[in-house]
């Protein structure tokens, strides 16, 4: 769809808000907007409602760092995130909507023998699920990226990376306006400005939502919030095993383009990437306490600049535009919570830590399979909510941004 007459035509529709939806999804975010669109694209479901208490993609999927890989540690964890990596090498095309995935490659440095081991481990593991990856050493990461400082006498000096080919960065807010305008085109509402402040259960089912403009009468409820997760699931009265931090973020002014690789440092704690516009974006670990800001720090101003400079001290002279957080709900093992709940009828996809983002897609067609069926489809069968009380946990170490 183009510009007719020098106007654009909107992308999603706005509706008034019906009494009744056969599905609502909480959440506008890539996870909500995605269930919805493979819900109605493949499983026929067309009256969704997706709801968001303010616009969309305003909440994890406007504050990640774009950031997309399969490199995991589990076995679990690697198949899912692979799965989402082969749907966004599709969606431009399945969405006719430039999404403008990059597939550059992406680097996690090593900086002691420790972190060493476990990208071997990471590697076999990768291999085995078919993931393209591997350990290289010095020489190789300094042609991938000049402007890193390999040289061995430095602070943290630089002894290998996981070198991951299919890896990249995506734009993200293209991803959700895309899943939006396809789900919109598939028949979904999507309502903007509609806060949930309630979910009606009666005799263990879910039966609506109550929300800042109306009661919705509904059989299916999906929890598809982050930052939010635990206390959407109190109002059906299920706690999930979950702790919200901030993380937070900067960009740079814009630059030529030098870096064409993503270059992680789990040691330094940070994440350098150059967006098409020539910003680099950078990221850190998850803040050291339980908090809902979404405000930058001086701390990590100062701490971010440092951990930039020791890796690349070329960028000296390059400026901050601009900070944010985002908010990360951790769960035990660093894995997410999808599926059911004791609740019937009301199902989560939550527990998205530092990882959310980059599993839009999968959780979307899982989501929307679980949602449509009833039941969760393999993909996501080590992921439910009862691994806690059965003691399964999914221990995912390869989860970035997080200190393990
Ligand atoms: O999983 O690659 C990642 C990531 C980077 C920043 C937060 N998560």
């Amino acid at each position: 769809r183009g510009a007719v007459g020098g106007k654009w035509p909107r992308a999603w529709r706005e509706h008034d808000l019906e009494s009744s939806y056969d599905a609502v999804i909480i959440g506008g975010g890539v996870h909500g907007l995605a269930t919805a669109y493979y819900l109605a694209r493949d499983h026929g479901m067309r009256k969704v409602a997706v709801l968001d208490k303010a616009y969309i993609g305003s909440g994890g999927s406007g504050r990640n760092t774009a950031i997309l890989r399969s490199n995991y540690l589990t076995p679990e964890g690697v198949r899912f995130y692979d799965r989402s990596v082969k749907l966004y090498e599709h969606l431009a095309a399945d969405l006719n909507y430039n999404v403008m995935f990059s597939q550059r490659g992406h680097l996690t440095l090593a900086h002691n023998d420790a972190s060493l081991r476990t990208m071997h481990w990471r590697t076999e593991v990768n291999k085995l699920q078919g993931v393209d990856s591997e350990v290289i050493g010095p020489d190789r990461i300094k042609d991938l990226v000049p402007y890193l400082d390999t040289s061995p006498d430095t602070r943290y000096p630089i002894l290998g990376a996981l070198y991951h080919p299919p890896g990249g960065i995506v734009r993200h807010d293209a991803v959700v306006w895309g899943y939006a305008r396809g789900a919109d085109a598939h028949g979904v509402h999507i309502h903007q400005q509609t806060e949930v402040t309630g979910i009606d259960v009666s005799h263990g089912r879910v039966t609506g939502v109550q929300t800042t403009r109306g009661r919705i009468a509904t059989p299916v409820v999906l929890n598809a919030t982050a930052g939010w997760a635990t206390l959407i699931s109190d109002m059906a009265g299920v706690s999930m095993p979950v702790q919200t931090f901030p993380l937070q973020a900067a960009v740079t002014e814009p630059v030529r383009p030098f870096l064409d690789t993503v270059v992680v440092s789990g040691t330094l704690h940070v994440y350098v990437s150059q967006t098409d516009r020539g910003e680099l974006v950078f990221g850190a670990s998850v803040d050291p306490f339980a908090s809902y800001s979404m405000r930058g720090s001086l701390e990590f101003t100062e701490g971010i600049a440092g951990h930039v400079l020791e890796l690349m001290p070329a960028l000296h002279r390059m400026k901050l535009l601009r900070q944010w957080a985002g908010l990360c709900d951790m769960t035990p093992d660093y894995s997410p919570i999808m599926g059911p709940t004791p609740v019937e009828g009301f199902y989560v996809d939550v527990g998205w830590g530092t990882y959310g983002f980059k599993a839009g897609p999968v959780s979307g067609e899982a989501m929307a399979a679980t949602l449509a069926t009833g039941k969760p489809p393999e993909i996501i069968a080590a992921f439910g909510l009862d691994r806690f009380g059965d003691g399964r946990l999914v221990g995912e170490k390869g989860a970035a941004a997080v200190g393990h």
